[in-house]
């Protein structure tokens, strides 16, 4: 019989990966959606009309995770095998601007769906997946950072997913919850959303070369991070699951580049000086910076046989590739504006 997942933050980059892994691995798979005034499934659609109409394999419910009772009475309907909760508010400048709704949704968010899955655990076992963050190391205070780094969090962002992280063991060892924190490095992809810095450089140096886009404003340029692909990251989630007991495990590649290496590489790869289109916008800067994070993913390797497959190299190259295509349909969509314009 089919397994079944569900997943908080479906439409999101990790959410849309780890649902076509699911799905491919023949589960039945629940996504909570939240409901906005334009369809927010973009990443998903592929996926919700094939399965739709051939199998009927995913299924999308309207919900927030602010919303406790509502998430409470899905998970009770759905009776998942699985709970990945991956829904947050998970751009951590924003969350200096909104920290109180960014710990509704991160910290307390969890608690809701933690509550659920410990209600659900009572008749029938469940399984729970944590979206926890390097973030939560911060300021950190050894390198590599390990599943026993003490957090040093320097957002709200990272605050409010320490708080989910700590609540998730409390559960696991409260409750025998089978419940596990996946401690992600940056993972990056296609599907990446705009405003995080490597999307909003290939997208950047795309647009440039195909001449949409002149400058391109960022802010630290020194900040180091340990970059991998998104969809080696959605694999180790659904490991941790799989394991006789719940733990926590540390997923990066161990290798770290600056912001500026990363504009080095995408700017590179296209044949451009990315110093000649580059300029640093102080409203890009963070009240307090995060400057290097660095995993070592040696317990991810032995207990789940787990490592990342793609370097940084690769993975600039398969971004920029996706957003050259990108930018030359653009293009052609202005030139056939621009034919279409009545004489003036
Ligand atoms: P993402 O692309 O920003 O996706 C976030 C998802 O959460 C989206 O589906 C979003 O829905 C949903 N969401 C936001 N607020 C919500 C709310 N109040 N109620 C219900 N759903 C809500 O993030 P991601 O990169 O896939 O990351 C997935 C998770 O891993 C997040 O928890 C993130 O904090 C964590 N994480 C990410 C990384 C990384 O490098 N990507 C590393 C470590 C941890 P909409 O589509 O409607 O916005
Ligand atoms: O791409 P970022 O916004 O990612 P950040 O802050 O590391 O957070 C991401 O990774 C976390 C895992 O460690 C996740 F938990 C979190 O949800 C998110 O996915 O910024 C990366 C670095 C920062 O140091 C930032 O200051 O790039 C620097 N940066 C420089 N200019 C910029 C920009 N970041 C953004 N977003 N935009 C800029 O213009």
């Amino acid at each position: 019989m089919s397994r079944t997942a569900l997943i908080t933050g479906i439409t999101g980059q990790d959410g849309s990966y780890l649902a076509e892994l699911l799905i491919g691995k023949g589960y039945l798979v629940h996504g909570l959606v939240r409901r906005c005034s334009t369809f927010s499934t973009s990443r998903i659609d592929h996926l919700y009309r094939d399965s739709h109409e051939e199998h009927g394999r995913l299924y999308l419910h309207f919900g927030d995770m602010t919303d406790g009772q509502a998430l409470t009475n899905l998970v009770l309907q759905i009776q998942p095998d699985e709970i990945y909760n991956l829904a947050a508010q998970s751009h951590v400048r924003v969350s200096f601007e909104q920290p109180v709704y960014t710990v509704m949704c991160d910290a307390v968010g969890a608690l809701h769906i933690l509550e659920a899955a410990r209600l659900l655990n009572e008749s029938k076992p469940v399984r729970f997946y944590q979206a926890s963050s390097s973030e939560m190391f911060g300021d950190a205070i050894e390198t590599p950072q390990t599943e026993s780094t003490p957090f040093n969090p320097q957002s709200p962002y990272a605050c409010a997913k320490a708080y989910a992280h700590f609540q998730t063991v409390n559960y696991r060892r409260s409750y025998q919850l089978f419940a596990c924190s996946g401690i992600l490095f940056n993972h990056e992809s296609p599907r990446r959303g705009e405003t995080f810095v490597t999307r909003k450089i290939t997208r950047a140096a795309t647009r440039i070369k195909m001449g949409l886009q002149q400058r391109l404003y960022l802010g630290n340029l020194e900040a180091r991070r340990d970059w991998g692909y998104a969809q080696d990251y959605v694999d180790a989630m659904w490991r941790m699951l799989q394991q006789e007991s719940a733990d926590d495990y540390v997923i990066a590649t161990g290798t770290s580049y600056s912001v500026r290496e990363f504009l080095e590489i995408a700017f590179g790869l296209l044949d451009l000086r990315w110093q000649d289109y580059v300029e640093i916008d102080p409203k890009y800067k963070r009240p307090s910076e995060v400057n290097s994070l660095l995993g070592d993913a040696s317990k991810a390797r032995q207990a789940l046989g787990w490592q990342a497959s793609t370097g940084v190299n690769e993975l600039v190259k398969i971004m920029i590739d996706h957003d050259l295509e990108l930018a030359k349909q653009e293009k052609q969509l202005e030139s056939s504006r621009a034919n279409a314009k009545l004489p003036t």
